[in-house]
């Protein structure tokens, strides 16, 4: 029985979602030259209306943020326009749609953006090349000053502020992955002995003060958080990190948040320094709106979800390979497998 997931579950006063399955932010690298979402993504959008909530592919909020291939934007007024086409084709479908805002820090490589400096928080390399771009091997970052925290801070704003412009019915903020806003918040990759490193509290510093930028542009009911306290991907993990995640857990929990999400591709990997599952460990630790993910059939999502695991499930790669997704669920349709393959194409 899967009838949970198909309940409406109100954000907030604002905000109401028709169902509890969210899709899962998906990577497409579909966007033009210019980064400008094109036609066939609001059609590939529109498809998947019937989620709850759609979250976008990761959209970079400024060039230097900038680690794949065609990854879309939302700094141009090109870009906002094509978001425009997409957030209507949700709209028009009775869909609501929150825009992933993502920089990718040490991740990102200038041969996207044309030379300059990588960002982030030390200048702490990781290891490797872009995926399927094996002759671009990751640069040694350069390690942000103050004037470049307080502009990425702005950026963020600004990329939140265009969203809403775009049509967008909010945020969630990428600090999951390993990208940006993650390396701060990870011994490997933050080795600052300035108060935005070295403890728990200066670790946090540039995480909430995005969160706190962007929910005084466009309402903390319309921003949302996405965090991976499990290093999993792009980044090594440190019991030490630990302290770190119960620090801004316990912040976000004053913030109010539309939601707070998981970034994991198999929520049954566990971590000796969190105790357990991610979701597990943010779930004692935080009491708000949580969305799980990571490899969840509806099946197991209705579950976790009737055990209190958390509020609303994301699925990814099965609503690559199901545009309809929800609709068979609620017939109890077999779904097609997703396979890598699909990635070539949108559909
Ligand atoms: C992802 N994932 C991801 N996560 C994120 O926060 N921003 C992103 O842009 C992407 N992009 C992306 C692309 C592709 C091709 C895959 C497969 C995954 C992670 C994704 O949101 C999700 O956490 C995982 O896919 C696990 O969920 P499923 O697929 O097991 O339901
Ligand atoms: C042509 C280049 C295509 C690049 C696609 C980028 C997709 C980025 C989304 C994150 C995927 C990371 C995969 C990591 C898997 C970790 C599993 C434990």
């Amino acid at each position: 029985m899967t009838t949970n997931l198909l309940q409406p579950y109100d954000l907030n006063n604002t905000i109401s979602l028709n169902n509890r399955i969210l899709m899962a932010p998906l990577t497409r690298c579909m966007a033009d030259n210019e980064l400008v979402p094109t036609q066939a993504m609001a059609e590939y959008y529109g498809r998947r209306a019937e989620a709850g909530l759609i979250i976008s592919e990761a959209v970079i909020i400024r060039p230097d943020g900038q680690g794949y291939p065609n990854t879309p934007g939302l700094f141009t007024a090109a870009q906002v326009d094509g978001w425009r086409k997409v957030t209507d084709a949700v709209h028009h479908n009775g869909g609501k749609i929150f825009a992933q805002l993502w920089h990718t820090g040490r991740v990102a490589h200038p041969h996207f953006f044309g030379g300059g400096d990588v960002m982030a928080p030390s200048a702490v390399a990781v290891e490797g090349s872009v995926p399927r771009m094996r002759e671009l091997t990751y640069q040694v970052p350069k390690a942000v000053t103050h004037d470049d925290i307080t502009q990425l801070v702005k950026d963020y704003a600004q990329a939140a502020s265009n969203a809403i412009d775009a049509g967008f019915d909010g945020v969630e903020i990428h600090g999951a992955n390993g990208y940006l806003i993650d390396q701060f918040l990870h011994h490997d990759s933050n080795r600052r002995s300035d108060e935005y490193g070295g403890n728990a509290e200066n670790m946090s510093r540039f995480a909430l003060a995005v969160v706190d930028a962007v929910a005084e542009r466009i309402g903390n009911e319309r921003t949302a958080l996405r965090v991976s306290p499990g290093a999993y991907v792009n980044m090594a993990g440190d019991s030490r990190d630990r302290d770190v995640f119960d620090y801004l857990l316990a912040e976000l929990e004053r913030r109010d948040l539309a939601f707070l999400h998981i970034g994991i591709f198999d929520d049954s990997m566990e971590f000796d320094y969190l105790g357990g599952r991610a979701s597990s460990y943010v779930r004692t630790n935080y009491s708000k709106t949580l969305v799980g993910v990571g490899s969840y059939t509806a099946e197991a999502a209705s579950t976790a979800i009737a055990d209190d695991k958390f509020d609303l499930i994301a699925i990814g790669r099965p609503f690559i390979a199901n545009p309809d997704y929800v609709a068979r669920v609620r017939e109890g349709t077999e779904l097609v497998n997703y396979s890598d393959e699909m990635l070539t194409s949108l559909v």
